[in-house]
């Protein structure tokens, strides 16, 4: 009879559960649990590391507005010394990690993950996820939809390097500046953070930090993107169709650069901007590169002026048709914005920063691969000689952080994240959950002073465990983490264990693979819509533009102490 009522994350429907971060915290931040299935008032035992015992009491309650779940939130208080605490609820036991350094070795694993995702190389400082060359990418054709006067249809180029999208092997170039981009941002408030983050990877013993190398293998990708005659960027490097679960060596489809578009073009111009800019001090092991990048970008951002409504459309694509990720967009005010904000602070022409007044936002957004209008935003903040559009950007991203916050004391785990019905969708977790906190935590540094910190910390909390469905979403670490992510590579290699430092979409009530996957989600409730099966690629896939929010959030988080200490 209990099996029957067993939901899928093998949990009964009334189980006692506590709910809480399972990576660690540290001693200064604020410590919540929540318990679910039974009031525990009266029953809470924390155990302190040296053996003493307390009985926390319950500060509030909260019901779901989607399961009516009723939850109990416990505010543990002052747990200042570095060690384990022992909670328990009747049967329901668990740790709390409290520790100088808590999120160091995930934030080095979320960064690290790129190494592991790389395409074109033979992944040989992997560890058990050790691989032979796969993708070479040096025999990519154009496609019908890319021809150009002088580079027709079907012509060879070679177009190799850079990381896979996601649980798929394509590369897409919007998606790839998205998330370069966001990680530069969190690279040049942290800078000092960043440049000493060693990552064990095959540039680390050249004379460039490791973050930055890493984002050159993508860039290094990029160089090969752009139509060198006419400066137009390709949209995608992509097969026809998906392939199956197989092991790169095992991947025979042709591969083809597809239709150049506006979005794409744009995003490339911004990244290379900055990459212009951020590695002219490397010189050294990249000699030549920011003269080059810096070239390119504003033969990019030329492009776009020329043809704005080049957006791209897969269903136009013949012979082959393609069936690919999209990353399909029909506004590029955002791109250009951003682009034109990169350009302005690289070039300081007047022309980029008509431009850039010209396609300035009203309003604040989070950092999406669609909506890239922060990351032109934070041009203007993360330098202090940009101030024609500094103030404005300021006071929108301050007004978004008010509002974000507004609901947190009544809400169901103690966090900004994951009130509305619309903080839950395809890749949630990192657009609308990392992002979120970056944001927060970005705001503090700019005005000086700690407001928003506690609650990114919370978002970090609702990440790493205490959340709906009890996992913490980031592969191989904690207690209960995705084991298997619709990611290709970990899927067929015969390694157990997914890469770990993976973060996953998260909880998608769209769920949007059940009909082809044939799936039964455990539940249809916006934050609980979530399923650990390859199959599941609505929720349980993983991409670099959500590694990129996870290493932007958490490298910040670990930043806060090396910088302290
Ligand atoms: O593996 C693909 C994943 O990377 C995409 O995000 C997803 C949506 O475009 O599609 C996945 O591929 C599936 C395809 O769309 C439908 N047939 C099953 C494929 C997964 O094996
Ligand atoms: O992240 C993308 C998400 O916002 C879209 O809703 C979804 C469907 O179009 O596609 C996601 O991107 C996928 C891409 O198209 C192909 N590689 C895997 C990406 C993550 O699922």
């Amino acid at each position: 009879m209990l099996l029957a009522t067993l939901a899928a994350g093998g949990q009964a429907q009334n189980e006692v559960a506590i709910r809480r971060n399972q990576v660690g915290c540290y001693p200064q931040q604020e410590k919540v649990i929540v318990v679910e299935g039974m009031n525990p008032s009266g029953k809470i035992k924390l155990t302190l590391p040296d053996g003493k015992v307390k009985k926390p009491k319950v500060t509030r309650k909260a019901t779901s507005p989607w399961s009516g779940k009723q939850r109990y939130i416990i505010d543990l208080g002052q747990l200042n010394t570095p060690g384990d605490y022992h909670l328990s609820v009747g049967t329901e036991q668990c740790d709390l990690h409290v520790a100088e350094r808590p999120y160091h070795d995930i934030a080095k694993a979320s960064l690290r993950l790129f190494y592991l995702i790389r395409s074109g190389v033979a992944i040989d400082q992997g560890g058990a996820y050790n691989r032979p060359l796969g993708h070479a990418d040096t025999h990519v054709m154009i496609h019908n939809s890319a021809a150009s006067e002088l580079r027709k249809a079907g012509t060879v180029i070679s177009s190799p390097f850079g990381w896979y999208d996601a649980g798929d092997y394509n590369k897409y170039v919007v998606n790839s500046a998205f998330s370069i981009g966001l990680m530069f941002s969190a690279y040049e408030r942290q800078k000092d953070y960043f440049d000493h983050l060693q990552t064990d990877i095959p540039e680390s013993d050249n004379h460039t930090p490791d973050f930055l190398d890493e984002m050159m293998f993508n860039l290094k990708w990029f160089l090969t993107m752009q139509d060198p005659f006419d400066g137009g960027v390709y949209h995608k490097l992509t097969t026809p169709n998906f392939e199956g679960f197989v092991m790169p060596t095992d991947c025979h489809q042709p591969r083809y650069v597809v239709a150049k578009s506006v979005t794409a073009t744009l995003d490339f111009a911004a990244v290379m901007a900055d990459a212009a800019r951020l590695y002219e001090p490397y010189q050294q092991d990249y000699p030549g590169f920011s003269a080059q990048a810096a070239a390119m970008a504003e033969r990019a951002y030329q492009w776009a002026k020329e043809h704005p409504n080049a957006f791209y459309r897969q269903e136009q694509l013949k012979d082959p048709s393609v069936s690919t990720g999209t990353y399909g967009d029909g506004h590029a005010g955002d791109e250009f914005f951003w682009a034109a904000s990169a350009l302005y602070r690289l070039t300081h022409k007047p022309f980029y920063l008509e431009e850039a007044r010209r396609y300035q936002p009203q309003r604040f957004s989070v950092p999406s691969w669609g909506g890239v209008a922060s990351l032109g935003a934070f041009e203007w903040l993360n330098d202090p000689q940009m101030d024609a559009l500094r103030q404005p950007m300021l006071q929108q991203m301050m007004a978004y952080c008010d509002d974000a916050i507004k609901g947190v004391e009544t809400s169901s785990f103690q966090s900004p994240f994951g009130n509305k019905p619309n903080d839950f969708g395809w890749g949630c977790l990192a657009e609308k959950c990392c992002c979120q906190a970056l944001v927060l935590l970005m705001a503090d540094q700019l005005n000086g002073n700690t407001k928003y910190q506690r609650y990114a910390f919370q978002n970090a909390d609702y990440l790493l465990g205490r959340n709906a469905t009890g996992y913490c979403y980031v592969t191989g670490f904690g207690d209960k983490s995705p084991m298997h992510p619709h990611h290709r590579i970990s899927a067929a290699d015969k390694v157990e264990a997914p890469f770990p430092g993976m973060l996953v979409g998260g909880p998608n009530p769209g769920q949007q693979d059940k009909g082809s996957g044939n799936l039964t989600y455990p539940s249809n409730h916006p934050d609980e819509s979530y399923l650990d099966m390859n199959e599941s690629y609505a929720s349980n896939e993983i991409a670099i533009n959500w590694n990129a929010s996870l290493v932007a959030f958490l490298c910040w988080l670990d930043a806060l102490t090396a910088i302290e200490h």
